[in-house]
């Protein structure tokens, strides 16, 4: 009996130290990832919030584990308010869905590992222009369910005083509408259609004809050609016959949240200065020698172009654009000109090899850095030096060593703020745009990488693309149409306006901006910086879309489909 007693006793405890399973949380908004994936072979990180909690296991689509370890305390993020803790599972290499289950009871959203990984979001990424193309209907064929009529036909804007008292009307027609708005503004236009050329100069092939299913296809000119050319042609209606180019086209004041058919406002052709001015010049250099092989007869007239508008803004060296009177549409001020020169003279001499555009560069040296925020008006400077690393068998030995030097150092500080930070991100100051802020940095790494094949770099530019696809203090994967904790409302009037609940795929939304200059129309639920981003359609300053902030990332996922 007393036998049997502690026979029983013992059965009991061995039952009370056996665990009971854990109910598993989906408490998914707590564990950070890029929602889309990872490629096989890249570093592949997730971050944990505000819990504590030792290890994880990676559970494949049969609710098998197949890879088990430790989290680590990445500390507190002050930018966000957040304790961070990461957990790496980078030799994980073989394809496939799963989920990440932390201490056998915090389960993640779903995510792929696979080749080929960004081909889907890098093609919405670039078909997003289409979808922004003025005076032009979006068909049914080539838009889905987001076709619409065409708007702004542009055909006979007048001149603003502001032009210098033209008079008369310009055919303006085409282009890319700028962003949530509906202008199109020059220096925008350049520095994004730029960042996206270098892209097709470093791999013409990236984007096939065929892929995108747009007007072109089947044009047997890529894609990305084609699409890129919608708006050089729009910018070419942009200059002036003294060589000059104008600044913007948009009516006195944005217009409501109306579909662009149902746009009444007047537009007109808006401001000329140097900085337009020369941002055109430079694309349109660039241009000439991208598209020399596939298009020579544009190649030249972007060539005649280009050499005009530099022309023009040696002379008019000097006049920056600020909003007249009467005009409150996007300003883009720029009031500082020696980058925009710099990248005018960069394209300039490596598509004619004109000593005198080489004599510019190495009198007037631009500081190497990468200014955070306002890429618009501060990332032509890198761009300039982007293509002269991409071209530097044109360079003088010298000249080439240090440009090359200065780009490595840059990129090897970026890497040093990204394992610094508990985020594994570069950036630390969250403003108008953020998320381009970020990515440009990824741009730099890439670019580092292509100039030394050296990995650390293409890890340090996924780390980074990680967080806007979901590894970020939000939780949202930034990307339009993609990932699980999706945008839903961004700033973007056709999306706002069209009824249809899904917005227009493929926008990178600005992100979080810490100045939140509409928070009178909105309550935002954290003001931590890295936090201060809503998914709403009245939150213009961080929820907008735009070209600048869609380009890097189209870099960005593309040089990593081409590297990876
Ligand atoms: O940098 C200063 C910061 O030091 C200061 O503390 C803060 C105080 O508010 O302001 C910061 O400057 C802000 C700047 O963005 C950088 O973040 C300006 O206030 C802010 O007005 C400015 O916003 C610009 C915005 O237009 C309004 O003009 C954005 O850079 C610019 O990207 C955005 O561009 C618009 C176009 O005008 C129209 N089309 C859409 C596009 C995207 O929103
Ligand atoms: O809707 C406008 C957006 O497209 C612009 O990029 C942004 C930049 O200034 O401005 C938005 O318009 C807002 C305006 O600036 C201030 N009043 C509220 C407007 C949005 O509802």
């Amino acid at each position: 009996m007393k036998k049997h007693f502690l026979y029983l006793l013992l059965i009991l405890a061995v039952l009370a130290g056996c665990q009971q399973p854990k109910e598993i949380l989906q408490n998914q908004d707590s564990i950070r990832l890029n929602q889309i994936g990872y490629y096989p072979q890249s570093v592949k990180q997730f971050l944990l919030i505000d819990s504590v909690a030792v290890g994880f296991e990676i559970i494949n689509q049969s609710g098998q584990s197949v890879f088990k370890s430790q989290l680590a305390d990445n500390g507190l993020w002050d930018l966000s308010g957040e304790q961070v803790m990461m957990g790496d599972f980078s030799s994980l290499q073989q394809p496939g869905t799963y989920t990440i289950l932390v201490d056998n009871h915090l389960e993640s959203y779903p995510f792929e590992i696979k080749e080929d990984l960004y081909q889907d979001p890098l093609n919405a990424a670039i078909k997003s222009y289409y979808f922004q193309r003025a005076s032009m209907p979006i068909e049914e064929t080539y838009g889905g369910i987001h076709h619409r009529k065409a708007g702004h036909a542009d055909t006979a804007c007048s001149f603003h005083p502001s032009t210098g008292h033209k008079t008369g009307k310009l055919n303006t027609s085409g282009g890319w509408y700028d962003a949530g708005d509906y202008g199109k503004y020059v220096g925008n236009a350049a520095l994004s259609t730029g960042q996206m050329l270098l892209l097709l100069e470093q791999f013409p092939d990236i984007i096939a004809d065929n892929t995108l299913n747009i007007p072109e296809s089947g044009n047997n000119i890529g894609d990305l050609f084609d699409e890129l050319k919608y708006e050089l042609d729009w910018l070419l209606t942009m200059q002036d016959n003294d060589g000059g180019v104008f600044f913007k086209v948009t009516a006195k004041g944005f217009s409501d949240f109306v579909m662009p058919e149902d746009y009444d406002l007047e537009r007109f052709i808006i401001g000329k200065g140097t900085a337009s001015t020369l941002d055109f010049a430079a694309v349109m250099a660039q241009a000439a020698r991208v598209y020399k092989k596939v298009n020579p007869d544009f190649s030249k007239q972007a060539l005649v172009a280009a050499k005009k508008a530099w022309q023009w803004a040696l002379v008019n060296n000097n006049i920056p654009f600020t909003n007249p009177k009467g005009i409150s549409t996007g300003e883009y001020g720029d009031d500082h000109f020696s980058d925009d020169f710099y990248w005018a003279a960069a394209e300039l001499f490596i598509s004619t090899q004109d000593q005198q555009y080489f004599n510019y560069l190495a009198t007037h040296p631009e500081p190497y850095i990468h200014e955070q925020t306002n890429s618009w008006k501060f990332f032509v400077r890198n761009n300039g030096f982007h293509s002269l690393l991409e071209n530097s068998d044109l360079l003088d030995e010298t000249f080439k060593n240090k440009l090359t030097e200065q780009h490595i150092q840059l990129a090897d500080s970026i890497l040093t703020l990204i394992s610094n930070n508990p985020y594994r991100i570069g950036a630390d100051r969250f403003e108008w745009g953020s998320n381009s802020d970020v990515l440009n940095q990824a741009v730099i790494l890439c670019m580092a990488h292509r100039l030394t094949g050296n990995k650390k770099y293409l890890s340090g530019a996924e780390q980074i693309n990680d967080y806007i696809l979901g590894k970020n203090a939000t939780g949202y994967c930034f990307l339009t149409g993609f990932g699980s904790k999706k945008v839903m409302f961004p700033h973007h009037r056709p999306s706002g306006a069209d009824n249809i609940t899904a917005p227009i795929p493929g926008f990178v939304v600005g992100g979080p901006n810490n100045d939140r200059q509409d928070a009178s129309q909105i309550e935002y639920i954290s003001i931590f910086p890295a936090k201060s981003y809503m998914d709403l359609t009245e939150s213009y300053a961080s929820n907008e879309v735009c070209l600048n902030w869609n380009a890097p990332a189209v870099y960005v996922m593309g040089y990593l489909q081409q590297t990876r």
